[in-house]
């Protein structure tokens, strides 16, 4: 079953891997480097089965990333919560106001000058990749921001439909000059894709992996962007390849990796796709469709902040 590789590594790390703390204090065990390989053909789709994952929050926030928007105000609308932690801890330590999540999530939502100030994330992976920052010269060697940026989504459809012999078919959100002004420097930080034999390959580096968390919606979404840019490009999905920089289980995910090693992978779900959109930006969240799809009970963990 292609989940073994998952369970396989997700045993490795959390056996072998080597205990430190990490930047949030919770504490991990860590490798660095590990690939997986996954199908796509058939609409096969690497979801996890040894737990529910919720995919259709997966999709949208990749949806919400093609918008190039920053701001978790549109993912709190659509009842999406898994960016809400960062704004949340930054309100907090900079007005001191002990407020949880749920008024903070509400606030943002019905207050747009608040979502302004306190829902943005930077210019993470949405900006970056839609719209990554281009410099103009005004003379004296000096340069300004260009009012429109470049789109490198837009750009990676254009070329793999002219040029899909190219070993420069990819994107990027580690853009190192905006790092510092982002809430998390990018993880999912570089997509490259490659057609052979009429299919369309894709492969994600991420530098830094929580493989009992992250990593489900990670692969997911990986397998999601191949399976859009093949349906615009009028390819077949051929396969995913995850490269996994610092793989790490968090220590106060023992008991979910306890279980998770427990359960025996099974089933083969489907990723329908069920229109198709006049380009890569005109994707809903209705296209989407999973079936066959019988996973475990959810494992729920907390999320280092
Ligand atoms: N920080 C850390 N420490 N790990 C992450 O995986 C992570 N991911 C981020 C931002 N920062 C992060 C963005 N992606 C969840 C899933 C993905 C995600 C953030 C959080 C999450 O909490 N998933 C839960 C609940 C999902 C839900 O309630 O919809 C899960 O069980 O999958
Ligand atoms: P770091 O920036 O110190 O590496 O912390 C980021 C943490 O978030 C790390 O545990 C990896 C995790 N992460 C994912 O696994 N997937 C994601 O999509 C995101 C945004 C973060």
């Amino acid at each position: 079953h292609y989940e073994q590789q998952y369970l396989d590594l997700m045993r490795r790390v959390w056996t072998e891997g080597d205990e430190r703390i990490d930047r949030t204090g919770v504490g991990t065990r860590s490798i660095l480097g590990a690939t997986m390989r996954f199908s796509l053909a058939d609409d096969a789709v690497p979801l996890l089965t040894t737990k529910r994952v919720y995919w259709k929050v997966a999709a949208r926030e990749m949806l919400w990333f093609l918008t190039g928007d920053t701001n978790i105000r549109e993912l709190v609308r659509q009842g999406v919560h898994i960016w809400t932690d960062w704004p949340l801890d930054a309100y907090r330590k900079a007005t001191g106001e002990a407020i949880d999540r749920d008024a903070f999530e509400a606030r943002i939502v019905a207050d747009e000058a608040f979502a302004r100030q306190w829902g943005d994330l930077g210019p993470v992976y949405g900006a970056q990749w839609v719209d990554w920052p281009r410099y103009e010269p005004v003379g004296d060697g000096l340069y300004r921001k260009a009012e429109k940026g470049h789109n490198q989504i837009a750009a990676l459809v254009e070329a793999i439909r002219a040029t899909p012999g190219s070993r420069r078919l990819l994107f990027t959100g580690w853009n190192v000059a905006e790092i510092a002004n982002m809430a998390l420097p990018p993880c999912h930080m570089t997509y490259q894709f490659q057609v052979a034999e009429g299919r369309l390959n894709g492969l994600l580096f991420q530098r830094s992996c929580d493989l009992g968390l992250g990593f489900a919606f990670n692969i997911f979404g990986l397998s999601m962007i191949t399976r859009m840019l093949a349906q615009q490009c009028d390819l077949e999905p051929g396969e995913v390849v995850w490269q996994g920089g610092d793989v790490h289980l968090y220590l106060n995910h023992a008991a979910l990796v306890e279980e998770q090693m427990n359960r025996v992978p099974a089933g083969a779900p489907r990723l329908r796709i069920n229109r198709r959109p006049s380009s890569i930006f005109d994707y809903r969240i209705e296209d989407f469709e999973v079936l066959d799809y019988a996973p475990q009970a959810h494992i729920a963990a907390p999320v280092a902040v």
